[in-house]
């Protein structure tokens, strides 16, 4: 008698070499072992803030210096780290050949949609062979790239005026000079201090800017594609998601419910574990390689 969920990986790769249309939900615990805090338990606080409060639309309007400063600490910590083996796992299952080597089918799509904001993901693509990616970005006929931060990325800098709105990326370091060192300041709160004219502005109108993220109450980015790729999906793997920020806490739901498969990689157990087929508890750095090489 098998056990359900299960924890074999011979039984996983049965399911994924029999699976058409493979999507990847991700968040903070796909980025722990590159030494990114996660938002809940603990990693998630900053200065004795819960940094869920800082990720707000009105912490933003309250106090623009010290959500900067939060974002510049996030931003410096971000850009100095790498992506970890979990990261690399993914980006290579991505190739269309190496999926065919695992047994998978040639034409089957495989879509990475991540919660997460600090582009380790598409720097793990990006350091593959020039090869692997011309391979990647062939299979992609459509418009829908195969990579989806559904909730921005933390080098882009939006404008905050409504009649401009212009996002563009700008991963210097400092963002801003009224910034630089701030991230240094791990205890004292020295929000306030600086003023709304010294910080980030935009390159096209002047106004304030604030990061390029999805903040609680605001609309996830590529929201028609993902929805898109959700209808199709046959199986969804979950790595290092607590699955409790919607929307991407529904997507494991849907594929259940349209009669695919769920998959879990986390460290701890979740929200999404009673309608997962596979669990594999443990560090996704080490449980995704082995799944997936
Ligand atoms: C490991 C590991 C290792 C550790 N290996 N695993 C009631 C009131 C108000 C709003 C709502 C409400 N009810 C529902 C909502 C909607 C709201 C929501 O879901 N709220 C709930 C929290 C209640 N959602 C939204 O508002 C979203 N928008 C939306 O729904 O729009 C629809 C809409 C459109 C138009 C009008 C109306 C509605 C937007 C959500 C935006 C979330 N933003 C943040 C900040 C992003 C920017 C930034 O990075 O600063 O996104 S919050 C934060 O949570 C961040 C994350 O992406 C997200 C998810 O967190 P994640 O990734 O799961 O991290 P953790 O820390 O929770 O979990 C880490 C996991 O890793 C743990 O399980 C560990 O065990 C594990 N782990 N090490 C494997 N090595
Ligand atoms: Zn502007």
């Amino acid at each position: 008698q098998e056990q359900h969920p299960s924890s074999n990986i011979q039984e996983f790769r049965e399911v994924l070499a029999s699976a058409r249309n493979i999507i990847v939900v991700s968040g903070a615990g796909l980025s722990a072992a590159s030494g990114i805090p996660t938002f809940r338990g603990d990693g998630g606080m900053w200065r004795r803030h819960n940094v869920l409060e800082l990720a707000t639309p009105q912490a933003f309007r309250k106090n623009p210096s010290q959500v900067w400063q939060f974002y510049h600490y996030r931003r410096e910590k971000a850009n100095a780290s790498q992506p970890n083996n979990a990261h690399k796992a993914l980006a290579y299952f991505s190739v269309p050949s190496v999926r065919e080597r695992l047994g998978v089918d040639r034409d089957s799509t495989f879509y990475h949609i991540t919660q997460n904001v600090d582009g380790l993901n598409l720097r793990a693509i990006q350091a593959l062979s020039q090869n692997h990616q011309t391979e990647i970005f062939a299979s992609f006929t459509s418009s829908t790239p195969p990579l989806l931060e559904m909730h921005g990325r933390i080098n882009n800098v939006q404008c905050t005026s409504p009649q401009c709105g212009f996002t563009e990326c700008n991963p210097s370091s400092p963002i801003c000079p009224a910034l630089a060192g701030t991230e240094q300041y791990l205890d004292q709160d020295i929000a306030n201090t600086i003023p709304v004219q010294d910080l980030p502005k935009c390159s096209r109108c002047g106004a304030l800017t604030r990061p390029g993220v999805v903040w609680f109450g605001e609309t996830p980015y590529h929201s028609r594609a993902i929805n898109y790729i959700l209808q199709k999906a046959d199986l969804c793997l979950v790595v290092g998601t607590s699955s409790l920020v919607k929307p991407a806490a529904d997507f494991p739901h849907q594929v259940k419910n349209q009669g695919g498969k769920v998959a879990i990689f986390n460290t701890e157990r979740t929200q999404a574990d009673s309608i997962a087929d596979f669990i594999f508890l443990g560090p996704c750095e080490t449980t995704l390689p082995a799944c997936l090489g």
